[in-house]
Order: structure tokens, then C-alpha cells, then sequence
């Protein structure tokens, strides 16, 4: 159980069906810089489907496409997205870009890609300058980014708590079972 078990936000109640904590509406936005992005940022997209948390995915870039990321970041929160991941490669600006148009958390995830095999997409997305944050995970980090989201949806959402805690416990007995197994044959 949630130590703060929040009722759902108001206006929200009622849309709770399947898994999925509100069908209708996405509460994470995931964009990518290219379609080479896909494998790794569909990664996230399965975290997310699996915490039964709605979400859109977009192909949006810094640089080839700067005026739709800019108007997608400044719309989404109106739109009722809460929370933005942001996967790109190379001189990787698509996290920091949506940043500067949005005060909703946004998660970068560095893309491998190119000659320095994703350390420049790394350091491009984590060295925000002050007042702009990106939340960086590690190269091709997706899933974490995922899981990191959830736990900001965790404050306001009490199911996504309660999916989350319920992964992390499934995490442990797993990992516990495999060790088991390891001292068995090595005693
Ligand atoms: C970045 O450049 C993209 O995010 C991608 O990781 C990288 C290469 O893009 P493509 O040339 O494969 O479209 O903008």
C-alpha cells in the first residue's frame, strides 16, 4: 500500500479501466530523433505499457525538426502529458530543446550512435545549464527512463505506486531464486 494513499486527482476518477491507469489520455510523451532511435526507445514504451501507464510516442528532432519539438513541448502540458522522455544520438539536443519550452520533467536518454558510440549524445544531454534540467539516464538508458517516470507519476497516481512496488518486490524474489540456484550448483 502507498504510505500516502492519494484518492485519484479529481476529474480523473472513473477513467480507470484494464490495466491502464487512464486509457484516454497519454501521461507520457516519448520522442525520438530519428527512427534509428526506435529499438532502443520502444523499450521504454514496453515499461510503461507494462506499468499500465499511457503514453504517445512522436519522432521529434532538435535540428531537423526544431518548430515542431518546440510547439510540442509547449503544448503538452495543456494536453494533460505530464511527464517527457526524450531519446536522441549524436550532438544529441532533443531532451534540452523540449526543457527550454516546458517546466514538465523531462528524462533524457542518450542514443549509441556514431563515431563516439553515444558518449557526445551523453554529455550534450546531461550538461544543462542551471534552471534547465534534464533528468539524464545512461546511454541507450531507456527503461530506466521509463521506470523514472513512473516514479514521478508516483506522488500524484496511487496505482502507479502500487505497480511500482510490486515490480520492484517481483525484482527482488527473482534475483534471490537465481542466487539460490548459483549457491546450489557452487556450493
Ligand atoms: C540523432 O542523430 C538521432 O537521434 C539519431 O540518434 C542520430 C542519427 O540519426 P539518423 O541519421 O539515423 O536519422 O539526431
Amino acid at each position: 500500500m502507498p504510505p500516502h494513499p492519494l484518492p485519484l486527482p479529481s476529474g480523473e476518477r472513473g477513467r480507470m479501466r484494464g490495466k491502464g491507469v487512464f486509457m484516454k489520455k497519454p501521461l507520457v510523451g516519448i520522442l525520438m530523433g530519428s527512427e534509428s532511435d526506435m529499438p532502443i526507445m520502444e523499450k521504454a514504451a514496453e515499461v510503461l505499457k507494462e506499468m499500465g501507464v499511457p503514453y504517445e510516442m512522436e519522432i521529434s528532432s532538435a535540428h531537423r525538426l526544431p518548430e515542431k519539438t518546440a510547439q510540442y513541448a509547449k503544448t503538452a502540458r495543456k494536453r494533460g502529458v505530464e511527464v517527457l522522455i526524450a531519446g536522441a544520438g549524436m550532438a544529441a539536443h532533443l531532451a534540452g530543446a523540449l526543457a527550454s519550452h516546458t517546466t514538465l520533467p523531462v528524462i533524457g536518454v542518450p542514443i549509441k550512435s556514431g563515431a563516439l558510440n553515444g558518449a557526445d549524445a551523453l554529455y550534450s544531454t546531461v550538461q544543462m545549464p542551471p534552471g534547465v534540467p534534464v533528468a539524464t539516464v545512461g546511454i541507450d538508458g531507456a527503461k530506466n527512463a521509463a521506470y523514472l517516470a513512473c516514479e514521478i507519476l508516483s506522488i500524484k497516481y496511487p496505482e502507479i505506486f502500487k505497480r511500482l512496488d510490486d515490480f520492484r518486490s517481483k525484482m527482488k524474489k527473482s534475483l534471490e531464486e537465481k542466487s539460490k540456484a548459483i549457491k546450489k550448483k557452487r556450493p
